[in-house]
C-alpha cells in the first residue's frame, strides 16, 4: 500500500509515525498535492494523507488511516475506545488544523492577509497548548497511543511553522516531547 503524503503535513506525519511505530509496512510517497489532479479520482478532496490500498480502494482522512493501521496491529491498544482519548485526539487534530490554517493565511500576498484571522488562530493554539499542559499527567507517558503520537507531531509542527516560546507555559509537555522526538519513527519523519 502507498501512503500519499507531503513533505511537512502534520496529518501525514501522524499517519506515517503510526505505521512506523506499529511496524506496518507502507510505501511513503511524497507528492505535490496542489497540482495532483490525478488524486481526485481517489480522494475528491485532493488532500493528503490518502492511503492507496492493494485492491485499488483509497482511505482518508488521517484518522481513518491511523485506524486502519491500528487494525493491522491488534496487539497494540493504539486507539482505545475511551471517549477522553478520542476527545484529546480531536483537540490535537484541531491544533494541527489551526497551525496549518495560520500557515496558509501567512502565505497569502501581504495585502490579503488578515492579522485578525492570524491572531485568532494563535489564541486558539495557545488555549489548546494550555489545556494539553493540564493533561500532561495523562499525555506524558511512553506507552504507544494515538493521542500521544498526535500531540508530539502537533508540537513539532508548531515549532516548524510557528516558532515561539510555548515551552515556558507548557514545561511538562516540553520535557516530554524532547524525549519523544528521539524515537526512530519521529527522527525518520522530520519535516523538510
Ligand atoms: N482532515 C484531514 C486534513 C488533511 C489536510 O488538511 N491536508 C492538507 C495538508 S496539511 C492538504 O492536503 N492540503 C491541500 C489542500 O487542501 O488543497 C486529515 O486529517 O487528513
Amino acid at each position: 500500500m502507498i501512503l500519499l503524503n507531503g513533505p511537512n503535513t502534520p496529518f501525514g506525519r501522524m499517519a506515517l509515525v503510526t505505521a512506523l511505530e506499529l511496524g506496518v509496512s507502507v510505501e511513503n510517497r511524497v507528492i505535490s498535492v496542489g497540482s495532483a489532479e490525478w488524486l481526485d479520482a481517489h480522494n475528491p478532496l485532493r488532500q493528503i494523507p490518502t492511503l492507496l490500498l492493494e485492491d485499488g480502494d483509497a482511505l482518508f482522512d488521517s484518522r481513518v488511516i491511523c485506524g486502519y493501521f491500528a487494525s493491522l496491529a491488534p496487539g497494540v491498544d493504539l486507539i482505545p475506545t475511551d471517549l477522553k482519548v478520542a476527545t484529546r485526539w480531536a483537540l490535537v487534530l484541531g491544533l494541527m488544523e489551526a497551525g496549518v490554517a495560520r500557515q496558509m493565511e501567512r502565505m497569502r500576498p501581504a495585502g490579503e492577509q488578515s492579522p485578525g484571522v492570524i491572531a485568532g488562530l494563535e489564541r486558539r493554539i495557545a488555549r489548546t497548548l494550555a489545556r494539553l499542559e493540564t493533561e500532561a499527567d495523562i499525555i506524558c507517558a511512553e506507552a504507544l497511543r494515538i493521542d500521544r503520537i498526535a500531540t508530539a507531531v502537533a508540537l513539532f509542527y508548531i515549532d516548524f511553522r510557528y516558532p515561539h516560546d510555548w515551552r515556558e507555559a507548557a514545561p511538562r509537555l516540553a520535557r516530554w516531547v524532547e524525549r519523544v522526538g528521539e524515537r526512530p519513527a519521529m527522527l525518520a519523519t522530520q519535516p523538510r
